[in-house]
Parts: C-alpha cells; structure tokens; sequence
C-alpha cells in the first residue's frame, strides 16, 4: 500500500491487489460502484491530451487517483478519439510512452487496465504489470487481441464502436448485436465468460442523443448477463444538453454515472476519481436511510 492511500481522506481500505486470483470478482463484489480512473499519457486525449504526457506528472496523478479512492487505473497511450480527427500512433510509440510509466503506476497496489486496441501493446503492458485489458473496439479490430487475453487469462472490457454515428439507427439493437459479435469472437479465443465486462461506449460511433439512449436503457444489455462499464466522463453529449467546456462537465458526469449505476453499471470510467466516490457515497447514505 502505498502512502498516497495510507493517508489519503478518501481510503476506503477495499484495495483489491492487482493480482488477485478471480480479480474481476473481487472488484465486483465490493459492494459498491467500482471506479476506474483514467490515467491519459497522451498529447491529444480530448479531455486532458498533454496534460500527463511527461512520466512523473502521470505517476502523480496516478497517486492521486488511488489516494482519492480509484479501484482500477486505466491508463491509455493513444487517443481513441471518441469525436474523430485521430492520428493513428504506432505500436512502437505507444509502447514507449507506457514503458516509463506502466511499471511505477502498477506498483501503486490497484488493478491497472491497459487502454489499446492492439495486441502487442496489450501483451507489452500485461508483462510489465497491468492486469485487465480494454479494447474500444471490443476485440474486433486487431484479432490477435483475444487471443493474448485468452493467453493471460486476464478480464478484458468489450466497448461498442461504430466507424461513424446514424442517427437513423436503433442504437440499442446496433450495440447488441456488436455484443453478439465480440462475445462469439471471445468464445473462439477462449476467453472465460466471467473475465468479460461489457461497455455501451458512450460518445463512440454515437450522437450525442444516442449517448443519452445507451444510458437511459442500458438496462436492456443485462441480459447478456456480464458486468457492464459505462464512461461518460466529460464527453461531448453533456455539452449539447448543458453547454461547457470538457474539464467542466463534472456535474453532468456524475449525473450520467449515478443513472448508469441505477440502471445496472457496475463500473464506471472517470477522470474526476474524487467527486465520484462522494457522489456514491452519498447517495449510498442516502439510500440506506430510506
Ligand atoms: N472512453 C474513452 C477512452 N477509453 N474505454 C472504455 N471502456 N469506455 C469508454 O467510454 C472510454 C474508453 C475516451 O476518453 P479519454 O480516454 O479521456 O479520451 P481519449 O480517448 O481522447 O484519450
């Protein structure tokens, strides 16, 4: 443990180790939300690209996070760009900027998940420490990805994309069916159902008013039976509702999370790790209390 979450305000003391044998079963079973916080050393991240770009500004932002009550670190090289203009970045460059990185932030003591779409970049970061991978294109882009999470035998986030929004589309029957297709994908990898988590991928391949619809009825994507992720984090459907720059659309972040949860989120992905555990706490009081 580290002294960043031995003295921290927020310490819950729930701390799962990142290698926990059935690790995904351990952070569901804590009771409560489970926050992943966002660690982005990227130039162009669209919320905080370049803010953690420089190694030690990652790592203390990582120590903030746990200290602040983060039960998984979610640390991504590369943009996924959830509104376009992407610059493709390499292997090789994602790789060096984790390889500075991905160790220390590992050895903070909380699950670390590695945000890539690729696979070498996953098996790169699995050895040097993380231990679930999150795929936005839910193995379905680089196919050797299920085949190193099958390998590592580690739990692996499926998020719904879409290469461009349609808004003439049911969103919902489109995310399902993309479900449909990774789930096959996992099961032919032979990749464990109960290392899988399931993410409606708000802002991905979406408008903003279907990112409202995949959580206003993420409910209906409990019958696939897996945990479901959601991340609204400063994303751009908070601004068409009520208009404000990325860093200041906390408020309408918590909001979608709260709702998520209500409506069957296990996990959520932030980048404001402190506001979001109050919020749960609080509304956790405040439930206990009816
Ligand atoms: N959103 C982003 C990135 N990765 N992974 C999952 N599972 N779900 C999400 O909603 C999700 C994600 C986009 O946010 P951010 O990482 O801040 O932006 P960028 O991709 O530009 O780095």
């Amino acid at each position: 443990m580290t002294e960043a979450r031995a003295t921290s305000p927020g310490q819950t003391g729930t701390a799962i180790p990142p290698k926990t044998a059935n690790l995904l079963a351990r952070l569901l079973g804590l009771g409560r939300p489970v926050v992943m916080g966002v660690l982005n050393v990227t130039p162009d991240s669209f919320s905080d690209g370049g803010r953690f770009l420089d190694p030690q500004r990652a790592l203390d932002h990582a120590r903030r996070m746990v200290a602040e009550g983060a039960d998984i670190l979610d640390v991504g090289a590369e943009s996924t760009r959830p509104y376009g203009g992407a610059v493709a970045v390499s292997r090789e460059e994602e790789v060096r900027r984790l390889e500075p990185v991905l160790p220390a932030v590992a050895a903070l003591g909380v699950p670390v998940s590695i945000d890539t779409m690729k696979a070498a970049v996953a098996a790169a970061a699995l050895a040097a420490g993380a231990a679930i991978v999150n795929d936005v294109w839910g193995l379905q882009r680089d196919r050797d990805l299920a085949r190193v999470v099958a390998e590592h035998g580690v739990p692996v986030v499926i998020m719904h994309n879409r290469e461009a929004a349609d808004p003439a589309i049911d969103i919902m029957a489109d995310i399902a069916a993309f479900f449909s297709r990774s789930l096959d994908i996992a099961d032919r990898a032979g990749i464990a159902r109960d290392k899988i988590v399931l993410d409606p991928g708000i802002g991905f391949g979406k408008t903003p008013a279907q990112s409202v619809i995949a959580i206003a009825r993420l409910g209906e994507l409990r019958s696939f039976g897996l945990p479901l992720l959601v991340g609204a984090s400063r994303k751009r459907f908070i601004d068409t509702v009520s208009p404000a720059p990325p860093d200041q659309r906390i408020g309408g972040s918590i909001a979608s999370h709260l709702l998520a949860v209500e409506n069957g989120a296990a996990i959520v992905r932030t980048h404001d790790v402190a506001e979001t555990v109050q919020a749960f706490r609080v509304a956790a009081a405040i439930r206990d209390a009816r």
